[in-house]
């Protein structure tokens, strides 16, 4: 007998996976974190019935998330990092070598622990010196630290439902760019321009109404429904298309999808989405 778990999508659309065996399944303060083990997507961390990431695809979210913004902040000594309890985004952060301080706000001890025990091929940065693991609400943080400067910011949190969803509020954001340095550069997930397309636009005029540089990326990533992710590029200043060569050449060398061609491709809109936000 073969066992599916499928993750649904706005009542209409599911996504489905063969599952092998439930590996971890336990309940924090604040939500259901599950590890299964499928054919498909080798083991998928699931959040509350929604598929997080999986040891299949999770370099195709992780490196894209991170390396537009980090091979173009002008600085990236100090990294923050919010959300990302599977280790795989701090794991992309500390394989920069310029990086001296990398601190990870992540609300749910539990997730990391799982992911700790159960995903050890995606988090494999936990042990790194310069990373400084904290376990507190994002929000609370950013309130609470308007004076700590970042050169770089990455949002990595679930989708805009459970503890994750003050993570897309405009008042979030505000509390982020404030931490940031001036000519800093901030990156975050910013779901499914198909799936999501609400939720997609009104990130991005949020972000707007902030930064002057706004600019969403797109990339495949099949285990989120529709399996069109994406991203968004935030700064005072700059621009997202000059990334630092000698940075981004180190850091091709070893990734398994980010390269120069990608990092300019990425950045390409197809019209709908274009029309969607007015460009
Ligand atoms: N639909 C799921 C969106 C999840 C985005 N964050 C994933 C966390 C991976 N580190």
């Amino acid at each position: 007998m073969s066992l599916w778990y499928d993750e649904t999508f706005e009542g209409h659309t599911r996504l489905g996976l063969r599952v092998e065996s439930t590996l971890f399944s336990g309940k924090s303060a604040y939500q259901t974190v599950e590890v299964v083990d499928t054919v498909g997507f080798g083991r998928v961390l699931v959040i509350d019935g929604i598929f997080m990431t999986s040891e299949y695809d999770e370099f195709l979210y992780h490196e894209m998330l991170v390396h537009p913004a980090m091979t173009t902040a002008p600085s990236i000594e100090r990294v923050l990092v919010i959300g990302g309890g599977d280790g795989g985004t701090v794991r992309e952060v500390l394989r920069h070598p310029e990086v001296k301080q990398c601190v990870m706000i992540e609300i749910d001890e539990l997730v990391v622990e799982a992911s700790k025990a159960y995903l050890p091929g995606i988090g494999t940065a936990w042990e790194d010196p310069r990373l400084d693991l904290r376990f507190i609400d994002g929000i609370e943080y950013v309130k609470a630290s308007a004076d700590e400067k970042y050169d770089v910011i990455l949002l990595d949190g679930t989708d805009p439902v459970g503890p994750g969803a003050v993570l897309f509020d405009e008042s979030f954001y505000r509390g982020c760019k404030r931490m940031l340095v001036e000519d800093g550069v901030m990156a975050l997930q910013s779901e499914s321009p198909l799936l999501m397309m609400d939720v997609f636009v009104e990130t991005q005029h949020k972000l707007r109404s902030l930064f002057s540089e706004v600019h969403p990326y797109l990339g495949p990533v099949p285990l989120y429904g529709t399996g069109t992710w994406s991203w968004t590029w935030c700064s005072a200043t700059g621009e997202p298309l000059r990334p630092i060569r000698e940075r981004q050449e180190t850091i091709a060398l070893a990734s398994k999808a980010y390269n120069e061609d990608v990092h300019q491709a990425i950045f390409a809109l197809p019209n709908y989405v274009r029309r969607a936000l007015k460009l």
